[in-house]
This record gives structure tokens, C-alpha cells and sequence, in this order.
């Protein structure tokens, strides 16, 4: 990864390379850590922040979950981005708020651990490449399936669960693909490893419902309001893996995967096997919105 100067750590700007933490840290132990992924665009009225606040309401919205107490308030930590943006002097960037429950007692029972706090922001660009927002990307469905809320909740941006989503993905490219879809215990279609999905058939744009166990992406709330303001009809609904097969398109969002079609799946061709038409105009009008081509959505930008 690309290093810069500072990171934002417990109310202060550290040097980059004495952003540490001690080993029986909790959260080293069990996971017990909470994280956002939000993105910050350059545009033409210098660096703007994709859904700040949205971002940094869900990061509170994981921490209660988890029962992890953020020692800030929410104003104090969409400050700190900025400041952390600005003291790096950046245009553009990935910003990696975590929050982490810290070193104190060993043991499963934490409450009396210390919270630490941490906001990291470093260049980051295109997660599953350059060549894959244009081409599109090949994508396994995971022998793994996707965390059910029964036993963790997959509604909270925890670290814990992402032991799933890295075990996915190594499986996919081990196998020679790019990314990982996960089924959930019903056997519909969940999310990416990092990424929510959407699939197209006769012009009519699906994604699964909450029920179905994955993260409710911001990406994913920006992709329906815009395509619905484009004039698509989007559904939300559960999806069988049989029926991403035989879609004429198929797209992942997220903020670091921003908007990425899908080619082919398990070895089958994804409608023509690249970039379709429709997923084309949505990718098009999201990347106008993030660098301020787009006076009518300004607030879902936080000019830093
Ligand atoms: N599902 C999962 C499991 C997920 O991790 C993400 C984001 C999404 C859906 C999309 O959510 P949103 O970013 O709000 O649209 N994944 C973050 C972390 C990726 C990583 O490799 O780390 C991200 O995109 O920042």
C-alpha cells in the first residue's frame, strides 16, 4: 500500500509508521473491531468525500451492534477525515476509519477494555482494476457461504466477519478468478466478498433484499436512488444463482470496488461477456456524481 504522513489515532495526527497498537490488543485476538471503507474523489471544487456522514452514521451503527463504545462523537470523527485528508494533502483517497477494542483484559468479556480509534487515508486506486471497470471481471460463486445473521451479524461492518470474505476470496483467485459471490444459508445470491450485486434481465435491474445477509452498501443505496432517478425500474429481491447465469448483466458496487461488471461467472459468459449497456450508464452517471459533474446530487459530497 501507498504510505503518507499522518494517521488520525485517538484525537491526534501520528506519523504514519507509529500508528501501533500492542499485541494482546482484543481485537487481534477476536476480531473485536469495527471499520469503514469511504471514498474521497478529487473534483473540480477541490476533494470531496462520498456520503461522509452516511458512512460514519453505519460505522456507529456497527459499533452498537458489536457493543463497542466509540469514545467520539460522530461530528468529531467526520472532522477528523477531513483533517486527516487535509494534513495529508491529498486529492484523492481511500479512508480507512477503525475502531477496536484495545488492550486491557484478556478473555472474551471486554467491556472494561479501552476503545481505540483510528482514521488512515492512503491512494487507492481501482480495487479490482483499471481494466476490470471497463472490461469487466470473472467472479466464482464461493464453496463458502455467506455468514448468516443467526450467528454474526452481517449487518455490522465487523472485522470478525471478514475472516469469511478473505476466505472466499482466496479461494476465487486460487482458482484463477477475480472475485468471489457468496450464497447465503438459503442458497440465494448474498454479495461479493467486498462488494454488494446487481443483476440486469430485460431491462429490469435485481438485488437481493437485507434478508439475505450482506452488508446494505452505500454504494448499493447510491446505485438505486440513481437508477431509479434515471428512470429504471430496480427490484429487490432474493436472487438464485441459476438466474446470474443467464442475466444480460451483472455488477458489483462498493466503495472500493466502485462499479464493476461482471463478464463471466463459473465459467459461463455474462450476457455478451463484457461491460453491458446498462451497466455502462449506471457507471457512468456514479462516477459523474463522486467528481462533481453532478450539481443535483452536491449532498452526497462533503467538500473537505
Ligand atoms: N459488502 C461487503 C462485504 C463489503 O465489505 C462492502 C464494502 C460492501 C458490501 C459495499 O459497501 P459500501 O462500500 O458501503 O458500498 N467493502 C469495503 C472493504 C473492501 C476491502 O477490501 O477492505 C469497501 O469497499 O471499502
Amino acid at each position: 500500500m501507498q504510505e503518507v504522513e499522518w494517521i488520525w489515532m485517538d484525537g491526534r495526527l501520528v506519523p504514519w509508521k507509529e500508528a501501533k497498537v500492542h499485541v494482546l490488543t482484543h481485537a487481534l485476538h477476536y476480531g473485536t473491531a469495527v471499520f469503514e471503507g469511504i471514498r474521497c474523489y478529487k473534483t473540480e471544487r477541490g476533494p470531496a468525500v462520498f456520503r461522509l456522514v452516511d458512512h460514519m452514521k453505519r460505522f456507529f451503527d456497527s459499533a452498537k451492534i458489536c457493543a463497542i463504545k466509540i469514545p467520539y462523537s460522530l461530528e468529531e470523527l467526520v472532522e477528523a477525515v477531513k483533517e486527516t485528508i487535509r494534513a495529508n494533502k491529498l486529492e484523492e483517497c481511500y479512508i480507512r476509519p477503525l475502531a477496536y477494542v484495545g488492550y486491557g483484559e484478556m478473555g472474551l468479556y471486554s467491556l472494561g477494555n479501552p476503545v481505540g480509534v483510528a482514521i488512515a487515508v492512503w491512494p487507492w486506486g481501482a480495487y479490482l482494476g483499471e481494466e476490470g471497470l471497463v472490461k469487466g471481471i470473472r467472479c466464482m460463486v464461493s464453496s463458502w457461504r455467506k455468514l448468516h445473521s443467526q450467528f454474526v451479524p452481517p449487518q455490522a461492518k465487523a472485522s470478525a466477519n471478514y475472516l469469511n470474505a478473505v476466505l472466499a476470496k482466496l479461494e476465487a483467485l486460487s482458482m484463477g478468478y477475480e472475485e468471489a459471490i457468496l450464497l447465503n444459508l438459503d442458497g440465494y445470491v448474498s454479495e461479493g466478498s467486498g462488494e454488494n450485486i446487481f443483476m440486469v434481465k430485460d431491462g429490469v435491474i435485481y438485488t437481493p433484499p437485507p434478508e439475505a445477509c450482506m452488508l446494505m452498501g452505500i454504494t448499493r443505496d447510491s446505485v438505486i436512488k440513481l437508477a431509479r432517478n434515471m428512470g429504471y425500474t430496480v427490484v429487490e429481491r432474493n436472487i438464485l444463482r441459476e438466474e446470474l447465469y443467464i442475466a444480460d448483466e451483472v455488477f458489483l458496487t462498493g466503495t472500493a470496488a466502485e462499479v464493476t461488471p461482471v463478464r463471466e461467472i463459473d465459467g459461463r459468459v455474462i450476457g455478451e461477456g463484457r461491460r453491458g449497456p446498462i451497466t455502462e450508464a449506471i457507471q457512468k452517471k456514479f462516477f459523474d456524481i463522486v467528481h462533481g459533474r453532478e450539481e443535483a446530487y452536491y449532498h452526497w459530497l462533503d467538500f473537505v
